[in-house]
């Protein structure tokens, strides 16, 4: 049995190789708060989280801080002490910042315990260590001409991906598609095309964007609307040939719920610090591949492969390498697909080396 001593977090900025360029946000820093869970047993449950804006480190690590309170002796039961950390903010509600926390904490207790039964996590959670089918997501921001076309096809050559996103919402929309016809020229029929709207359409402007997309046979376009606009997901899901992606923004498995219910989208991808962790994912992706909709991961491939082993609707991992300076041993990918290292736990341990020269 583990039992919970303490949760003790850092803030570290890394600068970002490509920064983002995307119509919601430009960013070059990039924020990653990691959590070092220590259980008086003396086993280490490791995570990270990525909350896009620097000043919202302090935020998130003070609520951490206080779940020291809460969790205290307690004996290290991932579902349990969600419910404790959860319902300790139950006043401030539990959405937003609180899972965002919940979430990060979360991550590094299925870590302990799973480290604890020395087993990977995908195995604690019942599964194999196998491949996991990835697309890279490292690049393709709103750029233009050649510099768009090179980076999709060093995006497919760095680990012979068979699938990559772009971003849309150039200013004129006539760029957008100059762009994905350039890309879809440069990476050929074979790779699969995603694209991402980083949620900055009216629902009239998605209605006719989308439409003129469904000549490209791209695999999904990816947050048209704002996110909460079920509704109007809803109708464009509806109207539109191409598969409709939504989930990065779900705020816990009940907002996943409500979507696939409103039958909003076509695909899900719920983030780990906005779902509720590993916990938060498993109870999402029982309620997708119940209704048999496709989950995608949002960020964090390390503990995201893992899940993906699990989920009986497993679609795509995101593969993104914007942690791995941090990180003692990145997941390799070969063929495009992720490969889960079998080591106990998420297999993520720090490169303190890094993470000096870069905390905050
Ligand atoms: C995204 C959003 C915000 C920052 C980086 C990337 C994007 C994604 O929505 O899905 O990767
Ligand atoms: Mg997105």
């Amino acid at each position: 049995m583990l039992t919970f001593k303490e949760v003790k977090t850092r803030s570290v900025i890394l600068t970002l190789k490509r920064p983002i360029k995307a119509k919601i946000a430009y960013i070059k820093k990039w924020p990653i708060l990691l959590v070092d869970l220590y259980t008086n047993e003396g086993i280490v449950g490791r995570s990270y989280l990525q909350p896009y804006i620097d000043k919202s480190l302090k935020y998130i690590s003070s609520i951490i801080d206080d779940f020291n309170e809460v969790l205290r002796n307690k004996e290290l039961a991932p579902y349990d002490n969600f419910e404790l950390m959860r319902q300790s903010l139950h006043f401030i509600g539990y959405e937003g910042l609180s899972l965002t926390a919940v979430s990060g904490v979360d991550m590094a207790i299925w870590d302990a315990v799973s480290k604890a039964a020395s087993k990977p996590l995908c195995c604690y959670l019942g599964g194999t260590v196998g491949p996991v089918k990835a697309y890279n997501s490292n690049g393709l921001w709103l750029e233009k001409g050649n510099i768009l076309t090179n980076e999709a096809k060093l995006l497919i050559e760095q680990g012979n991906f068979s699938a990559i996103k772009m971003r849309l919402g150039r200013d004129s929309f006539n760029d957008d598609l100059k762009a994905i016809e350039n890309v879809k020229k440069a990476i050929g029929s074979e790779v699969n095309l995603m694209v991402d709207f980083n949620q900055c359409l009216s629902l009239e402007e998605a209605l006719n964007k989308c439409r003129a997309l469904e000549q490209f046979d791209l695999t999904w376009i990816e947050e048209p609307l704002i996110y909460d606009n079920l509704q109007g997901y809803s109708q464009l899901t509806r109207e539109i040939k191409t598969p409709i992606q939504l989930g990065e923004n779900f705020y816990g498995p009940r907002e996943l719920y409500k979507a696939i219910e409103q039958k909003a989208s076509d695909l899900v991808m719920p983030d780990f610090m906005r779902i509720g962790g590993v916990t938060g994912w498993i109870n999402s992706a029982a309620i997708a591949g119940a209704g048999g909709i496709p989950i995608s991961t949002h960020f964090y491939p390390e503990v995201g492969s893992h899940v993906m082993r699990v989920s009986q609707s497993a679609h795509w991992l995101e593969w993104l390498d914007w942690a791995d300076d941090i990180l003692l041993d990145p997941f390799n990918i070969i063929d495009g697909y992720v490969q889960i290292p079998n080591k106990p736990g998420i297999g993520i341990e720090w490169n303190e080396k890094v993470i000096n020269k870069h905390l905050l």
